[in-house]
């Protein structure tokens, strides 16, 4: 492949569609993945004319599906320069005392395990080379705990600190570790959390303008193509009505 290559999970919606867009807008060559087939199919419409994409529809909670499709990638798409690992949602909010097991598996296997399964994968490559980029989507929620934020905020912890990690033990092969922590970004993200329940999706993001995918795509590309020599190591982002994971300035 002539182009360098993004691997981006959860390319479906919101942050990490978003990527896909603005990345192949920048020259990368695109893998996007998720487990909506028909979204990915679509996706390559959204895409500028002529991009080298591919997409490979898995579940990041199941190992040997995430590893069967990484090894299913053709020898011209197997040198993975960007991984963004950005798959992951909140499942429900609730205090802990009345949690659901189900809502706890899934965001711990997603959030935190699908991150290690996909870069398990991805980074010996990397390391063979001595070149590769690694974004982590972690959240302000993994910076701050808030109430009845409870496992997402464990699991978004992880991530942070998976990320560093990740940056020391690359660090003598030259890989880039990004650690990227929104606030408020107004996508699908509630729509899963709420199971579905519009009302209560819609109230998260009123009276205030929250961030939207783009915004925070933006930001990832431009960390992803500083020099070499540059890290953007680790970057909470708010919108303006934001100051911390409970303070809003809300209007009416
Ligand atoms: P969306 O719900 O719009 O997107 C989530 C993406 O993750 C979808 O593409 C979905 O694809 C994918 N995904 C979820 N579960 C799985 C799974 N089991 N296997 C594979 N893919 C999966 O939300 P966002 O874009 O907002 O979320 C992206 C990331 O940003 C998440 O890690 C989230 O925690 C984080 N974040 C979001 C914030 C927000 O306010 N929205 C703030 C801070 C961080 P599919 O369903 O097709 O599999
Ligand atoms: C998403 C932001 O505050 O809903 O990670 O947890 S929050």
């Amino acid at each position: 492949m002539e182009k360098k290559i993004a691997f981006i999970t959860g390319a479906t919606s919101g942050i990490g569609k978003a990527c896909a867009i603005s990345l192949a807008k920048e020259g990368f060559a695109i893998i996007a993945c998720g487990r909506r087939k028909e979204r990915l199919v679509q996706l390559e419409k959204e895409l500028p004319k002529g991009t080298p994409y591919t997409y490979l529809n898995f579940d990041v909670r199941i190992k040997n599906e995430v590893y069967a499709a990484i090894d299913s990638l053709p020898e011209e798409w197997q040198e993975i320069e960007v991984l963004i690992n950005n798959a992951g949602n909140a499942h429900g909010l609730d205090p802990i005392h009345e949690g659901s097991e189900d809502d706890w598996d899934a965001m711990i296997d997603i959030n935190v395990k699908g991150l290690l399964y996909v870069s398990k994968k991805i980074t010996p490559g990397m390391v063979k080379r001595k070149s590769g980029q690694i974004i982590n989507v972690g959240s302000s929620a993994g910076k701050e705990v808030y109430p009845r934020g409870n496992v997402y905020c464990g699991s978004k912890s992880a991530v942070d600190a998976i990320t560093t990690g990740m940056r020391i033990d690359l660090n003598p092969y030259g890989i880039r570790v990004i650690g990227i922590h929104p606030g408020l970004v107004e996508t699908e993200f509630s729509m899963v959390r709420f199971k579905g329940d519009e009302e209560k999706s819609e109230k998260v993001y009123q009276g205030f303008e929250a961030l939207q995918a783009e915004d925070i795509a933006d930001i990832i590309t431009f960390a992803i193509t500083r020099p070499r020599h540059v890290v953007i190591a680790d970057m909470l982002v708010y919108p303006l009505a934001q100051a911390s994971t409970t303070i809003f300035n809300k209007k009416g």
